[in-house]
């Protein structure tokens, strides 16, 4: 005979964080076993659910399996149905508690129960069982418990799912649920409007190299390394606009910082500079952070992250300043140079929390990023947005002049005929425009203090993962 129960007509009539001053009535609850403690005569499961855990108690004589307090049950609307089951429903306390001995963590239960506060049980309530679905046994124990701390990051991605039942990680994944919804809000609320490019591309858009090839019928093709050229041409038409999707990026890179895909925030402005979008950016950060602060105050206690929303402006650095300033502190850079991780961690030992480094060498940046206006030709109108040694966002003004960008193309050795489909909308006026690029998991790394971005994405890809 099967262990499991079907469905059935049984549905939640609660959550575990709805069970506060609920003492005696009786409620349907439905979730995962997080954890079991067999004493032989009683046995102590926690039951947890997408808003926390209840502990639930099996008593071997059915002492207080069926308590008087039923008799007394006030039923909320939302529990009537579970309140009249017929008799012969109700399982003795004899299968009741057999049925818990059966339990293996992580099953999948439904309990019906009643409510009792309970001085000694997590958050001082405990579920007195009347019949209880399990719903899916588990058929092997995961190799890692979800409590323990010292677990090899492997270990845990392999089997993934579960790993993302241990309580930090839900609460940054609900941390970066709140997060995209300010940024929506925020650029909602500015007039931007959301928009999806092709993820299936025909050329770079950041240059040639790290790309990812794929068929396309009977073409090559590549996964999108960002939204780029598409999101300038959508200026045209509409002026203000953002995607939130996938960027691929095929670096070979084994740092705690890259992943070969990522999800970037993607905004795109007519009829402004890069000053205007750092503006923008700035504002939407410390907005996006206001928010998290205050809607994810149990899961920042959980993370142990005491958030402080950034005041605006956030400083900027332009890029010759910090050479000079690396230089200071004895590191070795020419003018030109990118910053290495070493440099980073210089400059973070000095400057704290968010900020900008802008100005950068116009050889160092991309083919579309407008060259500074002061007649040396070697600056741009580009930024970087910091958080201490870390780079999460970066952005520009625009070349909207085709002769100007084709030139620059030249410059950077590819091809403009790879380009022609998007040249060719710079013969239609295109606006002066400006915009930057966010990676969300980095971002979500500075409000969560998790240091690993494979921790703040569901599923990482890097180089040497692809599964599951
Ligand atoms: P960039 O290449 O600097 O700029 O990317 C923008 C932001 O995306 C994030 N990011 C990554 N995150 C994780 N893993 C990666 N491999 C990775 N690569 C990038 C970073 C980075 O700051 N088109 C421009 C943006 C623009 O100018 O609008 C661009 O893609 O947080």
């Amino acid at each position: 005979m099967s262990l499991e129960d079907d469905l059935g007509d049984w549905r939640r009539s609660h959550y575990s964080s709805e069970l506060q001053g609920m003492d005696g009535r009786e409620v349907t609850l439905m979730g995962y076993v997080s954890s079991i403690r067999d004493h032989g005569n009683i046995v102590f499961v926690m039951l947890t659910d997408k808003e926390g855990e209840v502990q639930i108690v099996f008593k071997k004589d059915g002492s207080s399996n069926l308590p008087e307090a039923e008799s007394k049950v006030e039923p909320s609307p939302s529990s009537l149905s579970s309140l009249s089951p017929s008799p012969q429903s109700l399982q003795s306390s004899h299968s009741l508690f057999s049925k818990a001995k059966v339990l293996k963590e992580h099953s999948s239960i439904a309990v019906r129960g009643v409510v009792k506060s309970m001085k000694n049980a997590p958050k001082g309530i405990e579920i007195i069982p009347r019949e209880m679905k399990i719903l899916s046994l588990a058929r092997s124990i995961p190799p890692f418990s979800i409590y323990s701390k010292s677990i090899p990051l492997d270990a845990r991605l392999d089997i993934r799912a579960v790993d993302l039942r241990r309580h930090y990680l839900r609460a940054v994944f609900k941390i970066r649920h709140n997060v995209l919804k300010a940024i929506r809000a925020f650029l909602d609320e500015q007039g931007f409007i959301e928009v999806n490019t092709p993820k299936m591309i025909s050329t770079a858009s950041e240059g040639g190299a790290a790309l990812f090839p794929i068929f396309y019928f009977d073409r090559e093709a590549f996964l999108a390394q960002s939204p780029q050229l598409y999101k300038e041409q959508l200026t045209l038409a509409f002026e203000k606009v953002y995607e939130i999707a996938p960027i691929f990026r095929a670096e070979p890179s084994r740092t705690n910082r890259h992943l070969a895909e990522a999800i970037s925030v993607d905004v795109e402005h007519a009829f402004v500079n890069y000053e205007d979008v750092m503006h923008i950016l700035e504002g939407m950060v410390s907005h996006v952070i206001g928010y998290v602060k205050d809607k994810n105050r149990e899961e920042l206690d959980m993370l142990s992250m005491d958030l402080v929303k950034p005041t605006t402006p956030f400083p900027r650095y332009r890029y010759s300043e910090l050479v000079d300033m690396l230089r200071r502190e004895g590191a070795r850079i020419e003018w030109g140079d990118d910053f290495t991780t070493e440099h980073l961690k210089a400059l973070a030992g000095i400057l704290k929390g968010y900020y900008f480094v802008v100005d950068w060498p116009a050889s160092m940046r991309p083919f579309y990023t407008k060259v500074k206006g002061d007649g040396s030709y070697a600056l741009s109108e580009s930024f970087d947005l910091m958080y201490n040694d870390l780079e999460i966002s970066s952005g520009s003004t625009r070349i909207n002049r085709k002769d100007e960008l084709i030139a620059r193309l030249k410059m950077q050795g590819l091809k403009p005929e790879s380009f022609t489909h998007h040249l060719i909308v710079f013969d239609y006026g295109m606006p002066p425009h400006a915009g930057f690029g966010l990676g969300l998991e980095r971002f979500l790394m500075t409000i969560t203090g998790i240091e690993n971005i494979r921790d703040t994405t569901f599923y990482p890809r890097d180089i040497d993962r692809l599964v599951p």
